[in-house]
């Protein structure tokens, strides 16, 4: 054991489609790194990391969790996720804190819709991944097969580091290439090659590489993201871990340890202890963080951190500080929300994933538990990103979900953690509103109209598809009331979290997007010079009150468009079943966007209206005799056909789906 705890730290995310293996091959790692001496198991609730009672009784990861290992001078920060496309947006939150991942695909399913997702946003942020071919051991895996479709489908820049024997059988092993091996150099030179003109050169002119030019190259290819060695075996029996850690060890990089900065992180993952405190779960990015300190998070929430921890030796345990780099707990933060940044990673991150595309009501079950429920909710929408919650204008909680599991999770979870038993409306499909063109309001100082001591300008005008709610300002700063802001960036700050809460409900009652909203005009009243406490000053509270109506009445100026979720849906089907269920889209407006045969099966790939999207799923069994296979994937939103339907005066789902 050593008596300083290793200096740098490898924050690895395993990712995969659902029931990979990803909790299995983490137990691996553990017990393999000498963590724990047995590895536990996901069918009978024993592992590290799915420690929630309902993840142990359904046998599913729900919550991102953390644990760590010893790795040569590294600690290794393990952050297994869920697989589920219902928590995606867990996912999401840990994708920000990696340094390099580890995505598991399975021998016998290969390639699964999640993995493409997945390795997509890996891509996009350069994560350096390893890709783990798991479950070898199972009748039906086949490495070949499962290579050539993640080249052909997911990237074409893989380097296998070995070969399987004994697939589908117990005994299945798996065996790294040494350096020296001739196929090995072979296939290596041609991979790295494709990124590295010298060595295509020298590959031309038949000049020989050394195995330690090639070792760097790939290594240097790796945490570029541009290479992605391939291992494969079974978490279950073990084969092939050991490779697979030396793999870790060689490829992916530590993150690297910057000099002492003003403290930066990012919490991705807020529990409740046992005694019902927060537990913000943080990446340090640079500095450090000790007990003590006062945080400063957005929105002008701050906190005094209470504790801090580190997971070693297979637990939690006190430490007096979290290093750049590094993973830990903070202790005591009351106010902290799970994507809060601090420091240099204040801003927010963007979003990189889907949004959910329905919502449900919640009505407690015995009526005198609606106060509890309401308090319930508000403090797992803390904890999770999935979890977004609103009230309707009766006072009845709507959660935003992804789908069924989710809802029962969260079902599951008020009963058991917080004691409501609750019931869920039937879930309808979440619109959003675009505005269909330019509005733009004022409401001036020392009008008729402004009962307020603050003029604000606002204009609205739709923005690219997909691009969410930008916010922009052209407002010079001696307009603006730095005595009570600070900064320009602190007042536009604060306009723009007035705008957005009040356009979380457009004209119709869905939330506002793809538009950028720029501040064109503001003044103040400082009639005194110094600010007083007089009346005769601006307040914050005057910009409160004040940007919310005028976003309103430029909003109603711009007009809005009720929009609705599209799926890009691929479909699996006998061919003999192909035409039926062509029929079937073609009724529902789908667009057929593409169609391949070979021979028994039938591929086909569609737009549709989310709304049809369980329709779909109850009618496919029967069509296909129980054949068909379907995926889907958010594929934006397209203004609704006929009556738009409307979330306002809400005092049930909301009307019927256009579509
Ligand atoms: N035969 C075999 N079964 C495996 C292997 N790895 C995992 N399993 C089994 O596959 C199932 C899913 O394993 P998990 O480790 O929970 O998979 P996961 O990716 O964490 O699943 P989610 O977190 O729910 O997405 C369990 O029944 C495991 O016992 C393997 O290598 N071989
Ligand atoms: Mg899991």
């Amino acid at each position: 054991m050593p008596a300083q705890p290793p200096a740098r730290s490898l924050n690895l995310g395993i990712l995969a489609h659902v029931d990979a293996g990803k909790t299995t091959l983490t137990e691996r790692l553990l017990h393999l790194a000498g963590v724990i001496d047995e590895p536990g198991s996901v069918d009978s609730g024993t592992t590290r990391t799915d420690s929630l009672a309902l993840e142990r009784r359904r046998g599913i990861t729900i919550k991102a969790a953390v644990v760590a290992f010893p790795l040569g001078d590294l600690t290794v920060n393990v952050l297994d996720t869920p697989g589920h496309p219902d928590f995606i947006a867990e996912v999401e939150r840990v994708l920000g804190v990696l340094d390099g991942a580890v995505l598991v695909l399975s021998a016998v399913e290969g390639v699964q819709p999640q993995t493409r997702i997945l390795m997509r946003a890996l891509q996009r942020l350069e994560v350096p991944t390893l890709v783990f071919v798991n479950k070898i051991d199972r009748v039906g895996a086949d490495l070949d097969r499962v290579l050539a479709v993640i080249r052909r489908s997911l990237t074409p820049d893989v380097l296998p580091m070995g070969v399987a024997a004994g697939l589908g059988t117990r005994s299945a092993s798996f065996t790294a290439y040494r350096p020296g091996d001739e196929a090995f150099r072979e296939s290596e030179t041609v991979a790295l090659a494709e990124h590295d003109d010298d060595l295509l050169a020298a590959y031309v002119e038949g000049r020989d590489p050394t195995s330690g030019r090639l070792l760097d190259g790939a290594v240097a290819q790796t945490r570029a993201g541009v290479l992605h060695p391939v291992f494969a075996g079974s978490a279950a029996t073990g084969a092939g871990v050991p490779e697979l850690m030396a793999g870790i060890a060689t490829f992916l990089p530590g993150s690297p340890a910057p000099p002492s900065q003003d403290p930066t992180g990012r919490i991705f993952k807020v529990e409740r202890g046992a005694a019902g405190e927060k537990v913000a779960y943080v990446r340090m990015f640079a500095g450090s963080v000790r007990s003590r300190q006062r945080l400063v998070l957005p929105d002008g929430r701050t906190g005094k951190i209470a504790g801090v921890q580190v997971f070693e030796h297979g637990r939690w345990v006190r430490a007096e500080q979290i290093d750049a780099g590094h993973i830990g707990r903070l202790h005591g933060l009351h106010q902290a929300r799970v994507g809060d940044g601090f420091g240099e990673a204040s801003r927010g991150e963007e979003h990189r994933f889907p949004p959910p595309t329905l919502e449900a009501a919640v009505e407690a079950t015995d009526p005198r538990r609606r106060p509890a429920l309401r308090a319930a909710l508000a403090q797992l929408a803390d904890q999770d990103p999935l979890i977004s919650v609103r009230l309707g204008e009766d006072g009845r909680p709507t959660v935003s979900l992804y789908g069924r599991v989710q809802q029962e999770v969260l079902g599951a979870t008020l009963a058991e953690e917080h004691g409501i038993e609750v019931e869920f409306s039937d879930a309808s499909v979440l619109h959003v509103e675009r505005p269909c063109g330019t509005g733009e309001a004022v409401l001036r100082l020392n009008t008729p109209t402004n009962p307020y001591g603050a003029t604000v300008g606002l204009r609205i005008r739709p923005g690219a598809p997909g691009s969410g709610l930008r916010f922009c300002s052209t407002v010079p700063a001696q307009d603006m009331p730095l005595y009570l802001f600070g900064s320009a960036e602190a007042f536009c700050a604060a306009v723009e979290r007035h705008v957005r809460r009040e356009l979380a409900h457009g004209r119709l009652g869905w939330e506002v997007t793809d538009c950028v909203v720029t501040m064109v005009e503001a003044a103040y009243r400082n009639m005194d010079g110094p600010p007083s406490r007089r009346g005769d000053t601006s307040t914050a509270l005057d910009y409160r009150k004040v940007a919310p109506l005028v976003a309103r009445a430029a909003l109603d100026r711009a007009g809005t468009r009720v929009c609705e979720p599209v799926l890009r849906i691929a479909l699996e089907v006998p061919t003999d079943d192909s035409a039926t269920v062509q029929r079937l889209l073609a009724r529902w407006g789908a667009e057929l966007a593409g169609q391949s045969s070979d021979g028994e099966l039938t591929r086909l790939e569609a737009r549709l209206v989310a709304a049809r999207l369980h329709e779909l799923q109850r009618q496919l069994p029967d069509l296909t005799g129980g054949e068909g296979v379907l995926e889907t994937r958010f594929d934006g939103y397209q203004p609704v056909r006929g009556r738009p339907p409307s979330r306002l005066g809400w005092s049930g789902p909301p009307e019927g789906v256009a579509g």
